[in-house]
């Protein structure tokens, strides 16, 4: 059933290969952890309805991307398509984390001159014995790149993975409250719903709070 929203907002899931990018969304959307579980090749794509203050529910139109340089070429639609990035790493693999920078130099490059508002996340932090990337090492990254913020993740442990969903669009969400996110016809990446365009709320309310 379609429900009624008020805002879409497009997410990509980024990262390298094997960071845990189908794992995650699958244990957000589904609930299930399985380690036998096959990756889907290409894209795979959820719906998920994200209920926020009162009355308002956003849709998120989540996107899960190989990360194999062979995808590349589709991964950029999706991203010109969103206006958030999960984008990944695995806590055990110090290489993921290196290639960090360069997948957020590529996102960015890729969407101009539309934005995208980033959360790092350091994944499979279960894995204590086999750790090669510090928490604070995770922290100041995502504050050098200017992210919303960094989250250390389990999705074997379920750990912190609703709150990945959630810290981002809350994020964004207060990003347009703030007027930061543009809105543009031709861009599907963040979209006010119908009913919100007729008698927006949030400006109503700014201009009062202005005035008292
Ligand atoms: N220890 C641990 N392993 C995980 C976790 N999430 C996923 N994995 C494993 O990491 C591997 C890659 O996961 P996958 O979701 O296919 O990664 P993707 O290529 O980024 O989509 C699989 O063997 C998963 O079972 C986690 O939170 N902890
Ligand atoms: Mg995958």
């Amino acid at each position: 059933m379609d429900v009624p929203w008020n805002f879409r907002f497009g997410i990509v899931i980024l990262g390298d290969s094997a960071v845990g990018k189908s794992s995650l969304l699958h244990r957000f959307t589904e609930g299930t952890f399985d380690e036998s579980r096959q990756s889907p090749l290409g894209i795979d794509f959820k719906v998920y309805n994200m209920n926020f203050d009162p009355n308002v529910v956003i849709k998120l139109l989540l996107w899960d991307t190989a990360g194999q340089e062979r995808f590349r070429s589709i991964c950029k639609s999706y991203m010109r398509n969103s206006v958030g990035c999960i984008l990944m790493f695995d806590v055990s693999q110090r290489q993921t984390f290196d290639r960090v920078d360069s997948w957020h130099q590529e996102v960015l490059d890729y969407v101009k001159p539309n934005p995208m508002f980033f959360l790092l996340v350091g994944h499979k932090s279960d894995l204590a014995v086999g750790r090669q990337v510090r928490k604070s090492e995770g922290e100041a990254l995502a504050k050098k790149l200017n992210m919303l913020a960094y989250l250390e993740v389990s999705t074997k442990e379920n750990i912190n993975v609703s709150e990945s969903f959630e810290t981002l669009t809350r994020g964004i969400y207060n990003l347009y409250k703030k007027g930061k996110v543009p809105t543009r016809d031709n861009w599907q990446g963040f979209t006010v719903g119908a009913a919100i365009k007729k008698d927006p709320p949030v400006t109503k309310k700014s201009a009062c709070c202005n005035c008292g």
